[in-house]
Order: structure tokens, then C-alpha cells, then sequence
């Protein structure tokens, strides 16, 4: 048996191979307040279709995992408390029968189950700069999941040099979208590196392809800078930042509650501000998905011919 259940939509997609976004809910539940979390489900699924593709939502209701959401389901996960579940939090969510919104790394572990191979989200977990041990199990899973994550780089309440020492350790490409460097969510630059710059769809799923087809068993993170219209300044975002950590650190917040705290904190020093470029850039991410999920598709129609 199954550990999750698909939707008739999800069910019916995967069965004719057409193309599929997974899309992550600890956004959801954690990351953004209501009712903006609801209209930024809602948006974000549609943006997957406009594309042509078939957006699957991955979240857990009543303890039960499920692939791919109706809308009244998106909209009570939107209002419900629930739990935030990365890798280790699935047990837990399916034995008290509780609500959980799924982490990148939580979202990764179904999606691959289900057979769904791109998956977009805002902004990917990393290594913390309050405390070196606090390293998202979102590193993990990119290190072990053969996936294309899009995203608009790791925020940048990171430890963005360490999160990318990070990933190149455990053989995951950062893929620049159309750009050399690699972007820090609110701000398209980071004065990093990616390692890899491409410029299409199609570059991006032969890309994962040639990854996969060498034997790798890592994801490809594609990162995707926020539009350009909507970004902040890396100058100007530093004190936020700072300051967000700062309090962190002096009120002892630690674990989990973490980055929703970072993240909150932040969005109220920027009066919403940092709240309008996160939905902007899950737009955007979820968008190039869907393109890269046509190409990925397309790819594998023309060698089964
Ligand atoms: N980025 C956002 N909003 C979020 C998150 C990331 O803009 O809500 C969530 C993602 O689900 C990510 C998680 O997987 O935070 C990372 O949490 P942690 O650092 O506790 O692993
Ligand atoms: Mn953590």
C-alpha cells in the first residue's frame, strides 16, 4: 500500500504522462498569513495550468498524505492549525491524524514517490546563521532525491556561502536561470556563484537528464531571480535581516520555529514589502516549473518514439 493518496487529477496525469509541478504547503500553513496564503495556493496552481502542466499540491489532511488538493481542501489546509512536516515530522502527522504542511524536504519525499519529477517552490532551506548545526533537512533531501527544484535561490537569512558549500559537498548543480549568480530570494544577487547558467527550458530538462543519465541520484536546483520589477536590493534587505536574526538569538528560538520566525519578522520590518516579492517570486517559480516540466515530457515522448 501506498503511504499517500493521489487526486482524480494527479491520478489521471501520471497514468498519461502528461506533465506535472509538484507544489510544496508549509508555505501555506507557515509561511504566509491568511487569507494571503489561500490566494497564493490558489494562484499558484493556476499559473501551473496556464503553462499546460497539472499542479500537484502535496499536504496532509487528517493524517492522511495526499497528491494533488481540491480547492475546499486548499482552503480549510489554508485556515486549519497544522503541523510543519519535513522528513522525520511524516509519522507524527499520520499517528495524532493531524493537518501538516510539507517542507521542500517533506514535499521531495512524496513527489519522488509519486512519480512527479518537478517540483516549485519560494525559497529552499539551508545552513542557519545563528547556529551551524540548524542545516535544513531540505540540503538532504536535495543530496538523495533525483528531482528539478525551482526556486529563487536560499534566503537569504541563510548562511548562503555554507548552504552552497553545502550542496556542491553533496553533488547537487545550482543551475542560474539566465543568470551567473545566484540569486538570495528577495534580491536577484548574492555576489555568489552558481555553477551551471542556462537560458531555456529545454537547456534545463536535457541538463537533468545528462545528470540523471550519468548516474547521479541528486537534484538539480534551478534557481530563478525574483522579477526583476518586484526584487530588493541586497544593500537594503542586510539590516532586516540582521536585525531578525538578532532577535532571534536573543529569544532563544531555535529548531522548527526558526525560519517561520525569520521569515514573519521580516515581512513586519519590511511593512509586507518582503511579503509581495515571496508571492511574485512563487509565481514566477511556479511558472518556469510548468515550462520545464512541458520540456521534460516532451523530451521523453520524442526517445520512446
Ligand atoms: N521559504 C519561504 N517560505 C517558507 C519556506 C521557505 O519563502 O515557508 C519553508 C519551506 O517549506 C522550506 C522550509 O522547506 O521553510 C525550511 O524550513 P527549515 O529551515 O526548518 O528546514
Ligand atoms: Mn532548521
Amino acid at each position: 500500500m501506498k503511504f499517500f493518496t493521489p487526486s482524480a487529477d494527479i491520478a489521471r496525469a501520471l497514468k498519461l504522462s502528461l506533465p506535472i509541478v509538484a507544489l510544496e504547503s508549509t508555505v501555506v500553513t507557515h509561511g504566509l498569513p491568511h487569507p494571503e496564503n489561500l490566494y497564493l495556493a490558489r494562484d499558484m496552481e493556476s499559473a501551473v495550468r496556464d503553462e499546460g502542466a497539472t499542479p500537484a499540491t502535496i499536504a496532509i489532511l487528517n493524517g492522511q498524505v495526499r497528491v494533488g488538493l481540491i480547492d475546499s481542501e486548499v482552503e480549510e489546509l489554508s485556515k486549519a492549525k497544522a503541523i510543519k512536516v519535513s522528513r522525520r515530522d511524516f509519522a507524527t502527522a499520520i499517528v495524532k491524524k493531524s493537518h501538516g504542511g510539507t517542507t521542500v524536504a517533506g514535499t521531495m519525499l512524496v513527489a519522488q514517490q509519486a512519480g512527479i519529477q518537478v517540483f516549485a517552490t519560494g525559497g529552499i532551506g539551508g545552513v542557519h546563521r545563528e547556529s551551524p548545526f540548524d542545516i535544513s533537512a531540505d540540503l538532504q533531501a536535495l543530496a538523495d532525491t533525483p528531482m528539478i527544484v525551482v526556486c529563487a535561490g536560499a534566503k537569504a537569512i541563510l548562511d548562503l556561502p555554507a548552504t552552497l558549500e553545502y550542496l556542491e559537498t553533496m553533488s547537487v548543480p545550482v543551475v542560474g536561470y539566465q543568470t551567473e549568480d545566484f540569486p538570495a530570494f528577495y534580491s536577484r544577487e548574492s555576489g555568489l556563484k552558481i555553477s551551471a547558467k542556462l537560458e531555456s527550458p529545454e537547456e534545463i530538462a536535457a541538463f537533468a537528464q545528462a545528470h540523471w543519465g550519468a548516474g547521479m541520484k541528486s537534484a538539480v536546483l534551478v534557481t530563478n531571480p525574483v522579477p526583476a520589477a518586484v526584487a530588493i536590493p541586497k544593500a537594503e534587505m542586510d539590516p532586516f535581516i540582521a536585525q531578525a536574526s538578532q532577535e532571534a538569538v536573543v529569544k532563544n528560538i531555535r529548531g522548527q520555529a526558526l525560519t517561520p520566525f525569520l521569515l514573519q519578522r521580516i515581512s513586519e520590518l519590511t511593512g509586507s514589502r518582503s511579503m509581495r516579492v515571496n508571492l511574485a517570486l512563487l509565481l514566477n517559480n511556479a511558472r518556469l516549473a510548468a515550462q520545464i516540466a512541458r520540456a521534460l515530457t516532451a523530451r521523453k515522448r520524442t526517445r520512446a518514439l
